[in-house]
């Protein structure tokens, strides 16, 4: 960590290998940038790793995690119009929280001048959906740049940095999750003296700042100008440029990871298409692009997901009078999915069957991989709190996900969790299917992370309208699934030890009436209650508590003395029962063909809160 600290601030020029994620903290400080924040989601969530690895007292800019992505928005956009340059990084759909905020920056005198990083994640490899930040990018009417590596996610921030400083307005840099994760050599330059001024520079003279009535009218005319300046930029930049291969037939146009998987694709082909790698993805380049048509006779427009670029191209064209072939998606499938080089092979091909060699498939048999379900950790306290739980509930009674760890409670064994949209939303999906229902009882299930970020408003509209419901709330002390961030109740933010915000005394303050609390590894006790909690009229809470064992056990390993701790399974006591497996369903446990089972010791961390799970007691501490 001190090594990539040191790097992020070394004062001469150098070439090191990154990852995305961390080029864009060393153009951050390149750029003078002082306010940064965030609220935790992949693909992102290494941008703040490779902070924190700058020793905090010689940190050049501000960072925290906000509560959620929209409340970061609007601490990073406080910061930008008091002058100070500011960046705001989320994934996807963090956008979707952040939005009622967002849409309205390009209205607004940035003085300071303020970068949105989004994280995009065509492939959903760790989203609910791909949506395609862009379309949110034209509806607010804010610049686009895209990388497609992390060298230009480097050469690209500062660009973002610059334009948005000259025309006071938001600049969106658009990552996805290939381009922050993939690693290369990157030159950086030296670091530039840099000195703070830090006078709050807020002065309604640069505003106004207050959106309403006929305001709005000569805010939009001023984001379309500064529309209109971006454009104009982004017709002579660098970060736009053509690959020529001297072909006046093919064309592609292309961005970010397609135009590398294209040029992956095209390896030893004997006709290559000439290609517009576009940098600025919103506005277009209006001129550029129409050259770029004029000079070629038939155009591909290769661009993962939604048919954004293809639609704008097609505009041109028709408005320039251009014949020029122009290919698009050509079916449904072109539209889902990362752009890996095997999918733009397939996708060229489609358009021009002839022009690429046959792809070569790598003839070394790889050996195959065992299928690895995504499952809780062991020892993980959710798989107690549904064991528990399942036994308290009828099969006809309805459980609610959300998003986090607690969402992989919907496998088996456990199955609790039927339906799954977004953070936050369960109390409030639970409350409409509890109405015109008095026969099947309704569960909420949510993390305590959740319960800060977008959970609130649910609850307090259950308490609020009286909906008859039981929340299961998930406490593991961390934001679990995306790496062990901090959130309010915790008493600790990402600079300080600070007041814990308690998750019991905020539903006290909401006049929550029936609050249950236990340990999740006390499962008798848990079941009990939440027996009782689904009986009560109106609203109630049970607090599933117990910290995330992934965290606690790293935390353990890395303190003197540790000891690692095993259970094991006394095979002259089992009776093969399987009740371990079939419905605790801890990875630790194997089953073999026999039907007797094994510990896993590599995995077990001897947590034991199997051991109340098994009725012949065959599972007990291993002594060491
Ligand atoms: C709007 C939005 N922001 C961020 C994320 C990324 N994300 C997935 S789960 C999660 C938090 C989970 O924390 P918590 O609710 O405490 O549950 P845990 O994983 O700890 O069980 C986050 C931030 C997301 N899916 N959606």
């Amino acid at each position: 960590m001190k090594l990539m600290g040191d790097m992020l601030l070394r004062k001469e020029p150098f070439e090191e290998i990154v990852i995305g994620n961390t080029a864009l903290v060393r153009a951050m400080v390149e750029s003078g940038t002082r306010v940064v924040t965030s609220y935790p989601g992949s693909p992102t969530p290494e941008i703040a790793t490779a902070i924190q690895s700058i020793p905090k007292g010689d940190r050049p800019f501000y960072f925290e995690f906000s509560t959620n992505e929209k409340v970061a928005t609007e601490v990073a956009y406080g910061a930008a119009v008091n002058g100070h340059l500011s960046t705001v990084f989320f994934k996807s759909v963090g956008l979707n929280v952040a939005a009622d905020t967002f849409v309205q920056l390009s209205l607004m005198n940035i003085i300071g001048g303020m970068v949105v990083v989004l994280g995009d994640d065509p492939g959903a490899n760790s989203s609910q959906n791909e949506q395609d930040n862009r379309h949110l990018a034209r509806l607010s009417y804010t610049p686009v740049l895209e990388p497609a590596n992390p060298g230009e996610v480097y050469l690209f921030y500062k660009e973002a940095a610059t334009l948005s400083r000259l025309h006071h307005m938001p600049v969106i840099l658009r990552l996805t999750t290939h381009v922050c994760h993939a690693k290369e050599k990157v030159a950086f330059e030296g670091l530039p003296d840099i000195g703070f001024d830090d006078t709050p520079r807020f002065d309604v003279r640069n505003g106004p700042y207050i959106p309403l009535t006929t305001e709005v009218f000569a805010k939009k005319r001023r984001a379309l100008q500064n529309l209109a300046a971006a454009e104009a930029y982004a017709e002579d930049t660098f970060i736009n440029r053509v690959v020529d291969h001297g072909n006046d037939r093919h064309g592609v146009l292309t961005m970010g990871l397609p135009f590398l998987s294209l040029m992956d694709a095209l390896e030893g082909a004997e006709t290559k298409p000439d290609i517009l790698k576009l940098g600025v993805v919103h506005p277009i380049p209006r001129s550029l692009v129409k050259e770029f048509l004029a000079c070629h006779r038939e155009v591909k427009v290769l661009e993962e997901l939604d048919d954004i670029l293809e639609k704008e191209v097609k505009s041109i064209a028709y408005d320039e009078g251009l014949t020029t072939r122009i290919v698009g998606k050509a079916d449904p499938e072109d539209w889902v999915g990362e752009y890996t080089a095997d999918k733009v092979y397939t996708v060229i091909s489609k358009t021009w069957p002839d022009l690429l060699l046959p792809r070569k498939r790598n003839t070394r048999q790889a050996p195959a991989t065992p299928a690895r379900p995504a499952q809780l950790c062991p020892g993980c306290g959710h798989r107690s709190a549904f064991y528990a739980i399942k036994n308290a509930l009828a099969e006809t009674d309805i459980t609610v996900a959300d998003i986090g760890c607690h969402t992989l409670g919907y496998l088996p064994p456990y199955e609790m969790g039927q339906l799954l949209m977004c953070m936050g939303a369960s109390p409030g999906m639970g409350s409409g299917l509890a109405l015109f229902n008095d026969s099947r009882k309704v569960m909420a299930f949510m993390g305590d992370s959740t319960f800060f970020h977008a959970g609130l408003p649910g609850v307090v509209n259950a308490v609020f309208n009286q909906h008859a419901i039981t929340l299961i709330l998930m406490e593991n002390g961390t934001t679990a699934m995306t790496g062990h961030q901090d959130h309010p109740a915790t008493g600790q933010n990402f600079n300080d030890v600070t007041e814990k915000v308690p998750v019991r005394s905020v539903l006290e303050g909401l006049g929550v009436e029936h609050i249950y609390e236990v340990d999740t590894y006390q499962q008798k006790k848990l079941q009990e209650l939440v027996e009782k909690a689904v009986q009560d009229d109106g609203f109630s809470v049970v607090i599933a508590r117990h910290p995330c064992m992934l965290k606690f056990t790293r935390e353990q390993r890395r303190k003197k003395g540790y000891r690692p701790r095993r259970v094991s399974i006394d095979q002259a006591v089992c009776d093969r029962n399987h009740a371990c497996v079939a419905e605790f369903g801890c990875p630790t446990f194997t089953r073999h063909e026999d039907g007797s089972v094994e510990i896993n010791t590599d995995l077990c961390i001897g947590d034991g809160s199997c051991i109340q799970t098994c009725p012949t007691t065959a599972i007990a501490p291993l002594k060491s």
